[in-house]
């Protein structure tokens, strides 16, 4: 099929660099692989920043002082230096690494929140909410007797500001998604964070679903605290990272303990090494830390910019054409302003579970998450027992969007909705 934009032709170039997308599924189907919000494709630059790495210079780092070792440091901490870049970080000492955006966001609870919390005080977070920026935050909140509060959604998953300043009093930390993995809603950061500082409060950004997808920076978006995975961003599973203002870091206590973070130890005391290597204990996913600098280089060269734009059209694009089913009974959920939304289309078709759907739709060869996306109590408040997600990337097309809107009308036969 013709691929009608600029940008939709750069991205049939880009699939090129992810050899997975060539694979064909058991029945010889086209993989149309639309689960990026659940983990992206890597390109074959990240696949061979892991071989070289094991191939010619695996060894601990900060330790030894031979050559290898030396390089191996050379290239980790390098890999940190990318990311603060990638980021807009004032340092690369405010990056520390993490396995995934779930330990970050642990992180700065046991770490920052066991310290800074005290009964009176409250959490403000939202109805959006991954379990992985809600559970630690009960958690936290049962350990420290703080309340913990919600900023509401409206029913296509659009924040409620008109009470944030009634909503902020005692707020000590906001905690908040950037982009919903199951609605795709952009929160409206520019007002929430100067709006929470305003009111004193520290803000963490779960950005697991905008570092991958969009230019995001620290410094100008003000924010405490930013979490995020490598694996959603062409980088390795078992990798992400923590980015925070020096000097919350600085005062925080370390979070695990053991080799590395350490200054000095004696039989029962220790002194901590300064930031980020603090929050560091125990021998590094060197490797994986590498091969998510390759990632950011990767992603530097197609540019945030383009990838924001290439998403947005496409999921515009594919916003108009799954509405075309709506004599099947197509249901869309989110803002249906593309502006508003990133990568992510929730759905329903009719009646039909959504694991049905997807497994039908797996028959085409064509990949989407079913389920309740880790936001069991905004499925719960919106009233879907589950919904489909279709989830894009650097990589998808029209033609991808084409695919799954013939495997829905299969779907549709059929379940005989037609
Ligand atoms: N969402 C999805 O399919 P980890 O697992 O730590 O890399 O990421 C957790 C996480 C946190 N916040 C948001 C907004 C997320 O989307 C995710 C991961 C995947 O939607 C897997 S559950």
């Amino acid at each position: 099929m013709i691929l009608e934009t600029a940008t939709g032709r750069r991205a049939a170039e880009v699939a090129r660099d992810f050899p997975i997308l060539a694979d064909r599924t058991s029945t010889g189907k086209r993989l149309t692989y639309l689960d990026s919000a659940a983990s992206s494709q890597k390109p074959q630059a990240v696949i061979d920043s892991l071989v070289h790495y094991y191939a010619h210079d695996n060894a601990n780092i900060h330790r030894g002082v031979y050559e290898l070792a030396e390089r191996a440091t050379a290239e980790f901490e390098g890999a940190r230096e990318k990311l603060a870049h990638f980021v807009n970080a004032a340092e690369p000492a405010e990056i520390i690494w993490t396995r995934n955006t779930t330990e970050a966001i642990n992180l700065v609870s046991f770490s920052w929140g066991l310290e800074n919390l005290r009964p009176g005080d409250a959490i403000l977070t939202s109805q959006l909410e991954h379990h992985s920026n809600l559970v630690p935050w009960q958690l936290l909140a049962a350990k420290t007797g703080a309340e913990l509060r919600f900023i509401e959604v409206d029913a296509q998953g659009r924040h409620l500001l008109d009470d944030l300043d009634a909503k902020l009093r005692g707020v000590k930390l906001v905690a908040i998604s950037h982009v919903s993995n199951t609605l795709g809603t952009i929160a409206p950061l520019a007002r929430i964070i100067p709006t929470a500082h305003a009111a004193g409060a520290v803000v963490l950004i779960d950005a697991a679903q905008s570092v991958p997808h969009m230019p995001v920076d620290v410094q100008a978006l003000d924010v405490d605290f930013l979490a995020a995975s490598g694996h959603k961003m062409c980088g390795p599973t078992g990798i992400g990272f923590l980015y925070g203002k020096r000097a919350l870091l600085e005062a925080m206590p370390p979070f695990l303990t053991g080799g590395d973070m350490i200054r000095s130890v004696e039989y029962t005391s220790a002194s901590f090494n300064e930031i980020p290597w603090k929050f560091e204990a125990g021998t590094s996913n060197i490797a994986d830390a590498i091969a998510l600098g390759a990632a950011v280089d990767y992603l530097k060269t197609l540019g945030m910019d383009w990838v924001r734009a290439h998403e947005r059209e496409l999921t515009a694009y594919a916003l108009e054409r799954l509405r075309t089913l709506e004599p099947l009974g197509i249901e869309l959920y989110g803002p249906p302003d593309p502006a508003e939304r990133g990568g992510v289309i929730s759905f329903n078709l009719g009646d039909v579970h959504a694991h049905d759907l997807a497994s039908i739709l797996n028959t085409e060869g064509v990949c989407v998450r079913a389920g309740h996306h880790c936001t069991m109590p905004l499925m719960t408040k919106m009233g879907w027992p589950a919904t489909a997600r279709a989830s894009f990337y650097v990589y998808n097309t029209e033609e991808d969007v084409e695919i799954l809107i013939e495997a829905l009308h299969k779907a549709a036969r059929i379940f005989k909705l037609a």
